[in-house]
């Protein structure tokens, strides 16, 4: 049995990096919602990003957007981070959403277009530099619609050329975290579709490109947790953009369709060594409907009550099961773990933080969210379903 105080220290020092777009209003191709109060500048959804670390303790980074979050001085923006108790994370880029991209950015056609998204690309990283952010996170919509539309090797030839000119421009201690997605925006065939491809790319670029897991990026019913202790056992897994689905990339907050599942991501995360700092654990989360800031700090929570749960698996009994053949013997002590009430435990944690143990209760006591209803008009949309 691991001893609660190491469970309680590793739940310590987990971090989680809240997405600078979950912040803003969000919906789908149908509708976005609005709602009051939400951030009307990168600076805002900082100051709400620094709400869910101040009551959550474990949220000290925000991942921005370009161009979502452009902003003229990104000096200032880290700063002003810096002032708020939290800091700049992965920089995300978007090669999506310009006109010139309707076939693909980095593997279109058009070595023109290939240009333009490359140079948005060493934009980033530009970004980057003045923000003092390890990870550039790279997503394509790239893909075809229809058999024989483009030729898939040329694509993947191109693929190769643009994330090889990134890894070039990357400086120490900078690293790119290749996403993958089985479907949407492109429907016959993406680019980059699954973690066999991504990590391909990835093991011919260099140790500085490593494979980003989305929870909602796979065909129902994959074995996801697989793929994190492979791509952990090749030392290639770079982070994960948390989040749940019932049907597509649904984007819901983690932990909430499937804790199970979450659970079992994160036994393997920890079974594998991966609960370092070299492993990001990202939200890439869109709040349609629910209030955002209580949703990123459930969403913390999720993530953390999934995490305590993977830790207090008994690990030497279940090898001893394991070892002995003991289908059922093994199964259950996996399935204790999961079956344990974690909140009391977290909450001392939390209580040992210096925190309230009730994360929500005192967001909702804070005022905060009266505040910035009653000060922010116009929030901004968070550029995503627009
Ligand atoms: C898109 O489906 C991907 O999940 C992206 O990671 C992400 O949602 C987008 O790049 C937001 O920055
Ligand atoms: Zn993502
Ligand atoms: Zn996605």
């Amino acid at each position: 049995m691991t001893e609660p105080a190491a469970v309680k220290a590793a739940l310590k020092t987990q971090a989680v990096e809240t997405p600078s777009w979950a912040y803003g209003n969000s919906g789908t191709r149908f509708k976005v919602f609005t709602q009051p109060g939400v951030p009307r500048s990168p600076q805002e959804k900082l100051d709400d990003a620094a709400k869910v670390h101040e009551f959550t303790g474990v949220a000290p980074t925000v991942a921005l957007h370009i161009p979502w979050d452009r902003v003229d001085d990104y000096t200032a923006l880290a700063e002003h981070a810096e002032d708020r108790g939290v800091r700049l994370g992965a920089i995300n880029s978007n090669t999506f959403q310009d006109d010139d991209y309707k076939l693909g950015s980095v593997c279109h056609p058009d070595a023109a277009v290939r240009r333009k998204a490359l140079d948005h690309l060493f934009e980033c990283v530009d970004i980057m530099d003045a923000t003092g952010s390890r990870d550039l996170k790279l997503w394509f919509a790239d893909g075809t619609n229809y058999p024989g539309q483009d030729d898939l090797r040329g694509r993947q030839d191109r693929l190769a050329e643009g994330l090889a000119a990134v890894y070039e421009r990357l400086g120490e201690g900078q690293r790119m975290l290749l996403e993958y997605k089985l479907f949407e925006p492109a429907f016959y065939a993406t680019d980059v579709p699954d973690w066999g491809t991504a990590y391909a790319h990835c093991l011919k670029l260099g140790p500085k490109a490593q494979v980003v897991v989305d929870t909602g990026h796979h065909a129902p019913g994959t074995n996801i947790e697989f793929i994190v202790a492979t791509l952990l056992r090749e030392g290639r897994l770079g982070g994960f953009d948390f989040n749940s689905r019932f049907y597509a990339d649904d984007d819901l907050m983690v932990g909430a369709a499937d804790p199970f599942q979450l659970f079992r991501i994160m036994f393997e995360v920890v079974r594998g060594g991966g609960l370092t700092p070299e492993v990001a654990f990202m939200l890439d989360q869109c709040h349609n409907i629910e209030a955002k800031i209580p949703a990123i700090i459930r969403s913390v929570m999720n993530v953390q009550e999934a995490t305590a749960k993977a830790l207090l698996v008994d690990r030497e009994a279940l090898a001893t099961a394991q070892a002995a053949g003991d289908v059922l013997g093994a199964n259950a002590v996996l399935m204790d773990a999961y079956n344990t009430d974690v909140r009391p435990l977290l909450r001392e944690v939390r209580e040992e933080m210096g925190l309230d143990p009730d994360p929500l209760a005192a967001y909702a006591r804070s005022g905060w969210q009266e505040k910035i209803v009653a000060e922010r008009v116009g929030g901004q949309q968070a550029g995503w379903g627009a």
